[in-house]
């Protein structure tokens, strides 16, 4: 897999770090802007105990939730696993009861309840804040309420009894301007379920306002995007049914004969005025960004070009093609005036990048100008003898801000031993779009340790203005979100 851009994810999550930990006003290169005071808050996975199959997919691994708090330019840090039902119940037998990634058939006989979603997910998703609250995400399962400034886990949430389906995407989508959250859940009613929940909920955290639609076939549906006016819903590829999970199979295979496929929905919409939109071989896993103009729905995504995931295996039993899974930032442009199939993409920078991408939150849904994501710059020096031997072979060494205006990037270069995991946008108060920071832990492996570090968005070129500097190493986030302490009654 030397090729491969997973290659750092699937290393450094497999060594679980294992302990929780707080560490109290931590030690700080440069100066953490006056102007910040929030939590930066990730969460990723790692095998509490080691996984029943040696080749599942760490996908599959238990949540772990961490958080930056800063205020004053001063910073703690705190990490603590998720306790999920699932972890609590592997807590109790002491060793891993769960198989297979999303396969209930193939776990320990102790599992009474196998049907039950809530039994199994790991909540190792994502971080949601929405109406005062902080929540882990994992699209099979439901959210973990979390406290937010202990990170002790408070139950699991199903929107005050008005969420309909058995799962909740890990991302949903907040509407800037309404205070709303879009979100929805896939396999809805039932393990490899064809209905697809797509729900509004309001400022208040119930939902306002629903609808089932049945997939045109069961695929993973990872991200979606929001406009002003539409839900767009992208995915391909990623197949699954009752047979295999009866045989035993990990969730997925890639079948590369299916379509990608983007659904668009007015918001508020019923089922009938849902469109499916196919276009070739992806995989459609994140998304920027998305915006409607007249009648055409743009959609900003780093998708790839086929699969990503090498432990969802083909299932026409071809091995797994690392060069297919390459992720580009595309423009794709869906026409809701023309009937029928129409699907216009363009690939906006010719470097490959990592998948996941971020945009101000103030803009999303609306006119956006900056996308922001890592990747990996060949140009910049790298120390090969220390980041080679532990760390990925294709290292995200730099944080990007991508103009879609001018066709300009900038670029954060985080040093030759370092190597950046997801960033996330803190937004100044009060500022236009992409005034604020970017943050992000990067794995520092001269020292053996992690960094979170903090540059100012608009002059990502200078470098960073602090690093927040941790006496370890912490685990690979999947994603993280910034928070106001105002959005949490931090204080
Ligand atoms: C993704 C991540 C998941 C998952 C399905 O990045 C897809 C995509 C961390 O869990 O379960
Ligand atoms: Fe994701």
């Amino acid at each position: 897999m030397a090729e491969n851009s997973n290659d750092g994810l699937m290393r450094t999550l497999s060594a679980a770090t294992r302990f929780e930990s707080q560490v109290l006003d931590c030690d700080v290169i440069g100066k953490i802007p006056a102007d910040i005071n929030g939590a930066f808050y990730r969460v990723g996975a790692e095998w509490f105990y080691p996984p029943k199959f040696a080749d599942d997919a760490i996908l599959n691994a238990d949540g772990y939730v961490s958080s930056f708090r800063i205020r004053n330019g001063r910073v703690d840090y705190t990490g603590r696993w998720v306790r999920t039902q699932r972890f609590d119940r592997n807590r109790e037998a002491g060793r891993q009861l769960f198989g297979y990634y999303r396969n209930p058939f193939t776990d320990d006989p102790a599992i009474s309840d196998p049907q039950h979603p809530n039994t199994r997910t790991v909540s190792n998703t994502a971080p949601l804040v929405h109406h005062g609250k902080l929540y882990t995400l994992k699209e099979d399962g439901l959210p973990y309420l979390i406290d937010p400034l202990t990170l002790e886990t408070q139950g699991t949430w199903d929107a005050f009894g008005t969420w309909k389906s058995e799962t909740f995407s890990a991302h949903p989508k907040l509407d800037p301007l309404t205070g709303e959250m879009v979100s929805y859940g896939y396999e809805a009613n039932g393990l490899a379920s064809d209905d697809l929940y797509i729900a509004t909920l309001n400022s208040q955290g119930r939902v306002s306002d629903s609808v089932t639609v049945k997939v045109p076939y069961v695929s993973v549906i990872h991200d979606m995007a929001l406009t002003h006016r539409h839900v767009v819903i992208p995915f391909g590829g990623y197949v699954t049914g009752m047979e295999r999970l009866r045989e035993g199979k990990i969730h997925w295979g890639w079948d590369k004969t299916k379509p990608s496929v983007i659904g668009v929905i007015p918001r508020g919409g019923s089922a009938r005025d849902m469109r499916w939109f196919e276009g070739p071989e992806r995989c459609m896993m994140h998304t920027f960004n998305a915006v409607t103009e007249g009648d055409k729905v743009i959609l900003y995504a780093p998708f790839f070009d086929s699969n990503f995931f090498p432990f969802f295996p083909n299932v026409d039993g071809a091995p797994f093609n690392p060069a297919g899974a390459r992720a580009f930032i595309r423009k794709i442009t869906l026409d809701l005036g023309k009937r029928g199939n129409n699907w216009q993409e363009e690939i906006l920078w010719p470097m490959q990048v990592g998948d996941l991408g971020k945009v101000d939150p103030r803009v999303l849904s609306l006119p956006t100008r900056y996308l922001y994501t890592q990747f990996y710059d060949e140009t910049k020096p790298i120390d090969r003898a220390i980041v080679g031997s532990a760390g990925p072979a294709r290292p995200s060494n730099c944080y990007g801000r991508f103009d879609l205006e001018t066709g300009q990037l900038d670029t954060y270069f985080a040093g030759p031993t370092h190597v950046l995991q997801e960033c996330s946008f803190v937004p100044r108060p009060s500022g236009q779009e992409g005034d604020g920071y970017l943050v992000g832990v990067a794995t520092n492996y001269a020292e053996d340790r992690a960094e979170l570090v903090i540059a100012d968005a608009q002059r990502l070129g200078e470098g960073d203005v602090a690093r927040v500097i941790l006496p370890f190493k912490i685990s690979q986030q999947v994603h993280g979100v910034w928070a106001d302490a105002r959005e949490l009654g931090l204080g």
